[in-house]
């Protein structure tokens, strides 16, 4: 009984006590030790106080405080489904802080604490032990009367620790205050002893004749056999430090020797693989929790189109690289697009590239290249990478520099088609002819300019005369799956044009309005340029 894991913890730990069976507790210090303990078959465990200070790097005199020791206890409950005993030295206080720790620990899933008869703060029981001044017996009984009416759960289990054979006080001060406590409300007895004999304890036990359960801590005297205190009925048994003093020769071993050799390759057969740390940690059951609650990723791949060198304007610039080459603040237009869309999950990255084609090397792009990219327009580029046309799919002019939420505006609609379009149309130098510019016709262009704001497609072209248009493409096209296969569809046709080589992205854009299809438009201000002169890379900087 006292090991079904459907009973509560309190539950299963009161049931341990009251069996006739000698049951063996644990100490565990951390959740990792919690779990390594409760693995290993424990039926509970014991949240010991010198363990729990040593592994904080603190003495065992109270030096870590009580909530300090709630957060541990709370991580041990957490890892380890084996019930927690907690030792709780002397409750922290007087009869109201241990009623109000009892009510935390009750909180925290901790199934029992275990309070001794010394003086806050106080000292461990093998450190000067028979100097340690014990607590008023009936100060003590108070207090144990205090938590035993503050549990909410009437399962929780309190311990009463008396360290009268400690402090040298003698057989019988044990057995009147072990009365004392189990009168008082107790629900079993910890009779402790520093000697490495057993006799003075297992005197104890016959004078008390089994009258409420008994738990020992056998530390000094553990060359006794078990069966000795299976004979005498005794409840538990707590290895009290033994999960703590295992480690400490192995950490100790292990880092002296990496500090000698100056590596680490002579101790890592030496020491726990790191699939045994990620498998205490539980995270298997992480993993099949992520196929179960998060939503699969979506396959987001997308294709620039890289293949110019750019206008006239910008060739003093352009000898060696293309275009998307161009750098701003250091960086290239080509490396700022992909790292941001990396950043929003864009898994598979495509670029179409033609002037100085072999000069896009970037890692991970995987480049087709448009061999005929000067006779050609910007479909008969996108057509060379076809086969990269699956999935949803971001259409992007290698040329733009744009903000980053631009893109995720985009990448997250589910819509067929959805582009993105600056309501401002951007000018042209004085003194320069007016540039022909990627224009759009929306259904009902909004009131305002400066919101972000989303209307759809009436019509679009490429144009020097702006008139009967209201926005700017930015060079983004969104597809859904669907939409790329209409969108690959398209090019199949389209090559038998006869036109087909002089075709722009706002050609497509077009066909597809005309032909009934919804093409998304998502209206901004700013926060994009394309790249037409040294004027536009200078002022790219301030984007
Ligand atoms: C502990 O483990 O912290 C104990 C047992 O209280 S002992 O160290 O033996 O006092
Ligand atoms: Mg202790």
């Amino acid at each position: 009984m006292a090991s079904d894991s459907t009973l509560r913890p309190t539950t299963r730990l009161r049931a341990l006590l009251g069996t006739e069976q000698l049951d063996f507790i644990m100490e565990a210090h951390d959740g990792l030790s919690a779990r390594i303990a409760s693995e290993a078959g424990f039926p509970a465990l014991w949240a010991s106080g010198l363990s729990i200070a040593a592994a904080l790097g603190v003495r065992d005199n109270n030096e870590a405080s009580w909530t300090q020791v709630l957060e541990v206890v709370e991580f041990m409950a957490d890892a380890a489904p084996a019930p927690i005993l907690l030792d709780g030295d002397t409750g922290h206080g007087n009869f109201n802080n241990f009623r109000r720790f009892v009510r935390k620990l009750e909180t925290r899933g901790i199934a029992g604490v275990c309070i001794e008869d010394k003086i806050f703060p106080k000292t461990n029981s093998f450190l000067r032990g028979a100097a340690q001044p014990l607590a008023a017996v009936d100060e003590f009984c108070g207090k144990l009367k205090a938590g035993k009416d503050a549990q909410r759960d009437g399962d929780f289990v309190i311990v009463a620790r008396t360290e009268a054979l400690i402090a040298g006080w003698g057989l019988a001060e044990a057995l009147r205050r072990a009365e004392a406590y189990r009168a008082a409300g107790a629900d079993a007895i910890i009779v402790h002893s520093a000697k490495s004999r057993p006799d003075e304890v297992l005197a104890f036990l016959d004078a008390w004749a089994n009258r409420h359960p008994v738990l020992l801590i056998p530390t000094k005297y553990y060359t006794t056999p078990a069966e000795v205190f299976a004979q005498r009925r005794v409840a538990a048994l707590i290895w009290g430090n033994h999960l703590l003093r295992a480690a400490l020769p192995a950490m100790q071993q292990a880092a002296a020797r990496i500090a000698r050799e100056r590596s680490v390759a002579g101790v890592e057969e030496t020491l726990a693989p790191l699939a045994e740390v990620f498998r205490l940690q539980g995270d298997e059951e992480l993993h099949a929790a992520e196929a179960r609650y998060l939503a699969a990723a979506p396959q987001r791949s997308a294709i620039i189109l890289a293949a110019t060198r750019g206008s006239g304007a910008l060739h003093p610039l352009t000898t060696e690289v293309p275009k998307t080459l161009l750098r701003v603040d250091g960086v290239t237009l080509l490396d700022r697009l992909c790292d941001n869309l990396a950043a929003l999950n864009v898994r598979q990255l495509n670029a179409v590239a033609g002037y100085r084609a072999e000069t896009i090397t970037r890692t991970g792009l995987r480049r087709f290249d448009n061999l005929a990219w000067a006779a050609t327009g910007e479909v008969a580029s996108l057509a060379c990478a076809a086969e990269a046309l699956e999935g949803p799919c971001l259409i992007a002019f290698g040329d733009i520099l744009c903000r980053r939420h631009l893109l995720q505006v985009l990448l997250d609609d589910e819509a067929d088609f959805a582009i993105a379009a600056d309501r401002r149309i951007r000018g042209t130098p004085v003194g320069t002819a007016a540039q022909p510019r990627d224009l759009l016709r929306l259904t009902a262009a909004p009131a305002h300019d400066f919101l972000d704001a989303e209307t759809a497609l009436v019509g679009a072209a490429n144009s020097a005369d702006f008139a009967g248009y209201d926005a700017e493409w930015i060079g983004l096209l969104q597809c859904s799956a669907r939409g790329t296969q209409l969108v690959r569809a398209w090019l199949e046709e389209a090559r038998a044009r006869p036109d087909f080589n002089r075709l722009a992205m706002v050609d497509l854009l077009a066909d597809l309005v005309a032909r009934g299809q919804r093409v998304k438009v998502h209206l901004f201000s700013g926060d994009w340029t394309t790249i037409e002169s040294a004027y536009d890379l200078a002022g790219a900087s301030n984007l």
